[in-house]
């Protein structure tokens, strides 16, 4: 593992896309690349899907779906690799924009067949706004699917990016013979293994010998290179990192195909980390002192111990196990005594960590999401705003006699983020309002409570569509309205809850003195 005087470069990104473009499927295509894992048989398996090395919760598993990020780190060449794969359906992108907040990259997936989807598009728009460097892939190019001029139109014209191809297919979506480098002007030519479960052979061939392997797939290759030449698709790295470009590349997760020059290349074009700004504006230098903030909690990856892990993303200095650091938030010292390495729910002890790696506080109970640990000189990085929830749901335990384990579990489920919480006197603590910004977030906390807490819930609609923040002073009138009602969040924010925005307008025109505001909405 890393030592003090570790100086291999890092490099910190997240898999990002609409759901099911292969986002987990080329994570652990990645993964095999670097030789950390010798076989993708969980993702082949002929037994079907039975997920991938970052699907591991059970309902991941049993519904082919990503429901939580998962961070892998691995040594990759003379690089340290900190990959995050999150999820892609909406309900659950609270947590892929937490993911966004502790990158420095990304690497976007496009299904080859459906092309940008809506998903897509919200996150480009994130990266953008963020100023986090996309690399783009299209993926699944073993099936048939869209032209890839069509696909680089529909990049330039609906997200506004210059897509700068480095690699070009050999052979349309559905017929992969392999990629033309466009930069060395070689045909790499794949070889498919049986059900993709092992690397893919590849064979450099030479220009010249390129048209016996592959015949008019190769002139038409060709042909679409000095297309995107005369057209300025070539890369630029200024341009690239200033997000006005996307380098693009052509895969399939499933077969391997491609994954190698992925790796390449994030080594070779995705930024290394930098200097991290804090919340007065100010930017904390990679190499100042020790600081780091935590970007997720997590529990319940080991149902045989329990525990409950923080993700911090290493901004600056030197992390040492062991090492007593100042929490932020409580001014309290904290002793890091059990950090982890992860990879998907396995972890490693870690050692030392650098800026950029990812580490694993294990049983951290102080620790929440957005909270800041440093050495020495303070700093305070920017909180991690939570959206806008839409869905509302009161919960109780199903069985009185389990209420103990039911508030533990509800307390949980709130630090992770996995619904927003919200209680009032009215309601009392035997029944808090859960608060979703997508309705599977609620099945994700009936499903962990019955397994995690051995709690069943009991969950009843309410009739609310919308949620606005307003203060002590507010939560007095506006209780007074009928429909409405305000409620508490963990974090001490008062929601003010409306059946629609009907209700919001009304109760905002008639109570013009009280602070009513907009919540961030999942858009951004
Ligand atoms: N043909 C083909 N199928 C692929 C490829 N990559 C992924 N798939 C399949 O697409 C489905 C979705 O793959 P995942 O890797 O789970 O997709 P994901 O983007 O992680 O999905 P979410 O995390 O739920 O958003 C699975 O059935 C994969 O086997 C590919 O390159 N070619
Ligand atoms: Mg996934």
């Amino acid at each position: 593992m890393t030592t003090a005087s570790d100086p291999r470069p890092r490099r910190t990104f997240a898999v990002i896309s609409h759901p099911d473009a292969g986002k987990s499927t080329l994570t652990e295509a990645l993964a095999l690349h670097a030789h950390v894992i010798s076989e993708a048989g969980a993702v082949h398996g002929k037994a079907g899907r039975r997920g991938t090395v970052s699907d591991w919760m059970e309902m991941e598993r049993a519904r082919g779906i990503s429901i939580t990020s998962a961070a892998l780190q691995f040594d990759y060449r003379d690089h340290v690799v900190n990959l995050v794969d999150t999820p892609g359906h909406s309900d659950f992108s609270e947590d892929t924009y937490r993911v966004l907040s502790a990158v420095d990259s990304a690497v976007m997936l496009v299904d080859a067949a459906k092309g940008l989807e809506p998903q897509t598009l919200k996150l480009f728009q994130v990266c953008a706004h963020r100023g986090i460097p996309v690399i783009t892939v299209i993926n699944k190019w073993d099936r048939p699917g869209l032209d890839a001029l069509e696909l680089m139109d529909e990049i330039e014209k609906e997200i506004g990016l210059k897509p700068t191809p480095l690699t070009w297919p050999v052979g349309q979506s559905g017929d992969f013979h392999g990629v033309l480098d466009r930069r060395s002007g070689q045909f790499i030519h794949f070889t498919r293994t049986a059900g993709g479960a092992t690397r893919a052979p590849e064979k450099v061939v030479t220009p010249d010998e390129a048209e016996a392997v592959a015949g008019d797939a190769w002139a038409a290759a060709l042909e679409g290179h000095e297309l995107l030449e005369m057209d300025g698709g070539d890369h630029d790295q200024e341009q690239f990192l200033a997000g006005r470009t996307t380098p693009v590349l052509f895969a399939s997760a499933l077969q391997n195909f491609g994954v190698a020059q992925l790796l390449e290349i994030l080594l070779e074009l995705a930024p290394a980390p930098s200097a991290t700004p804090a919340v007065d504006g100010s930017l904390r230098a990679v190499d100042d002192e020790f600081s780091a903030f935590v970007f997720k909690v997590q529990s319940g990856m080991d149902a045989a111990h329990r525990d409950r892990l923080a993700y911090a993303r290493v901004c600056s200095g030197v992390f040492q196990r062991g090492m007593v650091v100042q929490h932020g938030e409580t001014g309290k010292p904290f002793a890091t005594k059990y950090a982890q390495a992860v990879f998907g729910r396995e972890r490693t002890v870690v050692e030392t960590a650098l800026p950029g790696d990812i580490v694993g506080l294990v049983n951290a109970s102080a620790l929440r999401v957005g909270d800041t640990i440093y050495e020495g000189r303070a700093v305070q990085y920017p909180p991690i705003a939570s959206f806008a929830p839409e869905h509302f749901m009161s919960a109780r335990a199903a069985d009185t006699g389990r209420y103990k384990q039911f508030r533990r579990g509800i307390e949980q489920m709130d630090q992770e983020g996995v619904v927003q919480v919200l209680r009032s006197d009215l309601r009392g603590d035997q029944s808090p309002v859960l608060a979703a910004v997508g309705p599977m977030q609620f099945e994700v906390v009936t499903a962990r409570m019955e397994s995690e807490f051995k709690a069943a819930i009991k969950l009843d609609r309410l009739d609310f569509q919308l949620a606005m923040l307003t203060d002590l002073e507010g939560s007095q009138v506006l209780n007074g309205v009928r429909g409405v009602e305000v409620m508490r969040r963990s974090d001490g924010a008062w929601l003010a809850l409306f059946p629609d925005k009907w209700r919001a307008h009304t109760a905002a025109r008639d109570n013009p003195d009280i602070f009513l505001e907009a919540l961030p909405a999942s858009g951004g």
